[in-house]
């Protein structure tokens, strides 16, 4: 269909659509309104964000919301399940065929609910199905009390190595505070404190020492690539399973930036990831994995999901289907080569990075050199239109609150059409932000970490300049809501 065709139907599905809406709650149809007119007149920067196509936002405004499908393909506790069978299937086809899986599963409904369904079906393969085997039972209920017992305390006994959050590692890594570091015995791996980078001999020092039954490799604000088949020799040698963790570089996995050994899926015994970030796809998650794992990776739902979304399982069908097509993988490697831009852009203009760069999606600018914490700078930079996340940098002072990073990615800003100039503008302009904002005192008279004040005209300036680059690559162009 021609892109003036598209624009002409989508404009007219969202402005019945939101008349619609508006009959029963108007505030809501001015929230997904102005929403609209915020992200197009906004730098996104948040590397974990993107824009779905219309295509993939429409697929998710349909009744297939309306079913109940809990279990598999095929396979449900409901009736009438035959549509949902169709879409589950489709999406599951796409992505073993985009990532070359031997199992996909579509139905976790964000990154956290996947890495959870991963967990729960490490332990089952590892710890609970042998366990079961060896007293002769089917399942857990034709267990005595003492053996059900015993089982228990070995399935909340076991160990995780997971990327610490400040070296870029995500919660669910293991970090203590989250569920994945109560459910497991955990120990974190960090990065170099020289470089920033991960030390493969010090990770395999450490699983070496603490024998973990699941290796956890990936990241949420590592910018830099990760070779998947060293961390596979490592989990091999001290019998772990490898849980990679690929929702950040999902897009450029699938667009074959990342191939090789950057390519986690053969090297994983399990792969999990969102569909909405480089990917580009619905809000959700999902699994990959090797056959040994997907009958216990099938049971996520309702073993630890709730029911499926229907409608989000379609549009992350449309979405797959989407990132299968060849100008997904010229997408991916425009991704790429704008952070590299940008962060050239930043190091020209003497800032300081974690790492010294990038080789991915992720620039993880370190602040402190403005004399700023993160979340100082983040301020700042909301207040001037650019839109970011305040982010740890390894051994941080600030903590994971104030932090004294700000994490930047270019999936979106690409999506947009952004290239080299582009970036190395919006380089400029985050600088000339962080270097006319000073950070504010506390009622003590000490530096304080949240308050800040910018330097009058700054914000007007930034924004006018963005206005600029924006308003050269408009956001769903053609989208006319009037
Ligand atoms: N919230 C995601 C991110 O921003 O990286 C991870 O959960």
């Amino acid at each position: 269909m021609s892109d003036d065709r598209t624009s002409a139907l989508t404009s007219s599905a969202y402005q019945q659509a939101l008349e619609v809406i508006a009959s029963v709650e108007p505030r809501i149809a001015d929230a997904t309104r102005q929403e609209l007119t915020d992200q197009r007149g906004s730098l996104k920067l948040i590397a974990s964000e993107n824009y779905a196509s219309p295509a993939v936002l429409l697929t998710m405004g349909t009744w297939l919301s309306d079913k109940y499908a809990e279990g598999t393909v095929g396979h449900r506790f409901y009736a009438g399940c035959q549509n949902v069978d169709t879409v589950e299937a489709l999406a599951a086809e796409h992505a073993r065929e985009l990532f070359g899986a031997p199992y996909a599963y579509a139905q976790p409904h964000s990154g956290i609910d996947a890495n959870l369904v991963a967990f729960w079906s490490i332990l089952a393969h590892r710890v609970e199905t042998p366990a079961l085997a060896k007293l002769g039972a089917k399942n857990v209920n034709e267990l005595t009390e003492e053996d059900w017992e015993r089982l228990r305390h070995e399935l909340g006994n076991q160990r995780l190595l997971g990327m610490s959050l400040d070296a870029g590692g995500h919660l669910t890594h293991g970090f203590r505070p989250n569920i994945s570091g109560k459910m497991f015995h955990q120990q974190q791996y960090g990065t170099d404190p020289e470089t920033g980078l991960l030390d493969y001999d010090a990770v395999a020092a450490k699983a070496r020492e603490f024998k973990p039954l699941v290796l956890v490799a990936g990241y949420s604000a590592y910018p830099r690539r990760v070779n998947f088949a060293k961390m596979r020799e490592i989990a091999d040698e001290v019998g772990a399973t490898l849980m990679v963790d690929m929702a950040h570089f999902a897009g450029l996995v699938a667009g074959k930036v990342f191939t090789g050994d950057e390519d986690p899926v053969p090297h994983a015994h399990i792969t999990t990831t969102t569909t909405h970030k480089s990917l580009r796809g619905p809000r959700g998650g999902m699994v990959l994995a090797q056959e040994e794992y997907a009958a216990d990776v099938d049971r996520g739902c309702p073993m630890v999901l709730g029911g499926p979304l229907s409608h989000v399982m379609a549009a992350k069908a449309v979405a797959l289907a989407e990132a299968r097509q060849p100008s997904f993988r010229t997408y991916a490697q425009q991704v790429a080569d704008n952070a590299k831009s940008l962060a050239e852009g930043f190091l020209t203009r003497d800032a300081t990075l974690v790492t010294g760069g990038t080789d991915n999606h992720i620039v993880l600018l370190d602040v402190s050199s403005f004399g700023l914490t993160g979340r100082q700078a983040e301020s700042a930079l909301l207040d001037a239109g650019v839109v970011t996340n305040r982010n740890s940098v390894p051994q941080d002072p600030n903590g994971a609150w104030y932090t004294s990073g700000i994490r930047l990615g270019t999936p979106a800003l690409t999506t947009r059409g952004f290239g080299h100039d582009e970036f190395d503008a919006v380089a400029d302009l985050i600088v000339q932000v962080l270097q006319n904002t000073e950070p504010g005192t506390t009622k003590d008279g000490k530096r304080s970490k949240a308050s800040y004040a910018l330097g009058d005209g700054v914000a007007d300036k930034v924004k006018g300049a963005a206005a600029d680059l924006l308003d050269k690559h408009p956001l769903y162009p053609g989208l006319n809501l009037a």
